[in-house]
C-alpha cells in the first residue's frame, strides 16, 4: 500500500466528496505526502469542480484602520503593536463607493471591506449596512469582516444583502491561546455560527507562517472541513510580517510548505474557493505558480491589502497572463459539487 492509499481511497466515487468527517491523523498524512502526489490530488479534485485556468479577483478595503482592541499577534492594526499605523474613523459612503467603481473597473467581482473593531456596535451596523447597499448597486459581491458578530447583527447584515462574512479561524484551536488572549477560539465558532444562521456566506480561513507546527495547520484544516457547511470561501494567508507586531521575526515557513497548506485546503474542501491570500507581495511568480496548480483559484487584488501592500494591478495581470490564466467571478467554478452539506441551507449560496 502506498502513501496514496493509506490517506484517500482511490475509487473515483469517492475520491473528491464533499467529506465532514477528517481526522487529525489523515489530514496530517496528507501534509506528509510526497510534494508531486499531493500536487497531483489536489489538482484532480480541483479540476473536478473548476476550470483550473480560472481565478476570481476580490479587492479589499479597509473602512475602518486601527486602535483596534484585540491583541492579535500578527496584526499591524491592534492598538497593542509597536506601529505608526494612523487610526481612522469608519469612511463615509461616498468614498466607500470611489474604491468599490474602482476596483470593478480594475476587474474585480467581490468587494471586501474591513473593519479593525473587536465588534461592531448596533450603531456601526447601521452605517456599514448603507455600505452593502451601496456597493451591490454597482453589481459587485459584496464582504465585510467587522470581528464578532451577535445573532441580531448578522440578520440585519444579511437582510441589506451582504454576501459574504469574513471571519478567519486565524490557526489551530490548540496554538490559538499563543497568538490571541482577548478572544476565544470558541468565540470564532459562535460568530460562524451566527453568520451561518442569519444564511449568509461563509468566508473562513487562517495564517500560516505564525510559528504553528504541521500539526497545528492540520488541525486548522480539520476545523475548517467539519464545519457541518464547509465555508464557501477559504482565504489562506501568508504572514506578512509588520515592524512593531509581535510576531515581527518570527522564523519564515519554508514556500513549499506554504503551497502544501493551499493544496490540503483544496482536497479536503473540495468545491470552496481557496483564496491565495496575504502575503503575495513576497511571493514569486513561479511560488504563485504552484499555489494555483495546488487548487487556488482566487486572489486578493490592488495595491493594497489593509493596511499592507499586495502586487500592483499590472503585475497580476503579467502574471496571470504568463500562466495563460484569465478571471472568472466563479473561479472556474463548472458546478459539480456546492461546498454545501445540505443543497437549499442557505439563501444565497
Ligand atoms: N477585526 C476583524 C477581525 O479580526 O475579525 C476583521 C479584520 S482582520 C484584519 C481580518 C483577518 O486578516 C485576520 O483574522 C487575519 O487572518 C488577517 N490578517 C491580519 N493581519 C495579518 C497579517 N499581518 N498577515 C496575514 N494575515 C493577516
Ligand atoms: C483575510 O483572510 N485576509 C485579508 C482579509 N481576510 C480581511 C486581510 C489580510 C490583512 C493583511 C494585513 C494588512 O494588510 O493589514
Ligand atoms: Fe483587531 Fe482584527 Fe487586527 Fe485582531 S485581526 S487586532 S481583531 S483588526
Amino acid at each position: 500500500m502506498n502513501a496514496l492509499d493509506r490517506t484517500l481511497p482511490h475509487s473515483s466515487t469517492t475520491l473528491g466528496a464533499i467529506r465532514h468527517d477528517w481526522t487529525q491523523s489523515e489530514v496530517e498524512a496528507l501534509f506528509l505526502l510526497p510534494f508531486p502526489e499531493l500536487i497531483f490530488q489536489a489538482q484532480t479534485i480541483h479540476r473536478q469542480n473548476f476550470d483550473p485556468s480560472k481565478v476570481q479577483l476580490s479587492t479589499l478595503l479597509s473602512i475602518k484602520t486601527g486602535g483596534c482592541p484585540e491583541d492579535c499577534a500578527y496584526c499591524p492594526q491592534s492598538s497593542e503593536a509597536e506601529t505608526d499605523l494612523k487610526a481612522s474613523k469608519l469612511l463615509d459612503v461616498e468614498t466607500v463607493l470611489a474604491e468599490a467603481r474602482k476596483a470593478k473597473e480594475s476587474g474585480a467581482t467581490r468587494f471586501c471591506m474591513g473593519a479593525a473593531w473587536r465588534a461592531p456596535k448596533d450603531r456601526d451596523i447601521d452605517k456599514v449596512c448603507e455600505l452593502v447597499e451601496g456597493v451591490k448597486g454597482l453589481g459587485l459581491e459584496t464582504c465585510m469582516t467587522l470581528g464578532m458578530l451577535t445573532p441580531p447583527q448578522a440578520q440585519r447584515l444579511s437582510a441589506s444583502g451582504l454576501d459574504y462574512y469574513n471571519h478567519n479561524l486565524d490557526t489551530s484551536p490548540e496554538f490559538y491561546p499563543q497568538i490571541i488572549t482577548t478572544r476565544t477560539f470558541q468565540d470564532r465558532l459562535d460568530t460562524l455560527e451566527n453568520v451561518r444562521q442569519a444564511g449568509m456566506n461563509v468566508c473562513c480561513g487562517g495564517i500560516v507562517g505564525m510559528g504553528e507546527s504541521v500539526a497545528d495547520r492540520a488541525s486548522m484544516v480539520v476545523t475548517l472541513a467539519n464545519m457541518p457547511t464547509h465555508p464557501e470561501s477559504v482565504p489562506i494567508n501568508l504572514l506578512v510580517q509588520v515592524a512593531g507586531t509581535k510576531l515581527e521575526g518570527v522564523a519564515r515557513v519554508h514556500p513549499l510548505d506554504f503551497v502544501r497548506t493551499i493544496a490540503v485546503a483544496r482536497i479536503v474542501m473540495p468545491a470552496s474557493m481557496v483564496r491565495l491570500s496575504a502575503g503575495r507581495e513576497d511571493m514569486t511568480d513561479e511560488l504563485q505558480a504552484l499555489c494555483f496548480v495546488a487548487g487556488a483559484n482566487s486572489v486578493f487584488s490592488g495595491a493594497q491589502l489593509l493596511t499592507t501592500p499586495n502586487p500592483e494591478q499590472d503585475v497580476d495581470a503579467a502574471l496571470f497572463s504568463r500562466l495563460g490564466m484569465s478571471t472568472d467571478a466563479k473561479g472556474g467554478s463548472i458546478g459539480t459539487a456546492v461546498p454545501h452539506a445540505k443543497a437549499g441551507s442557505h439563501h444565497n449560496a
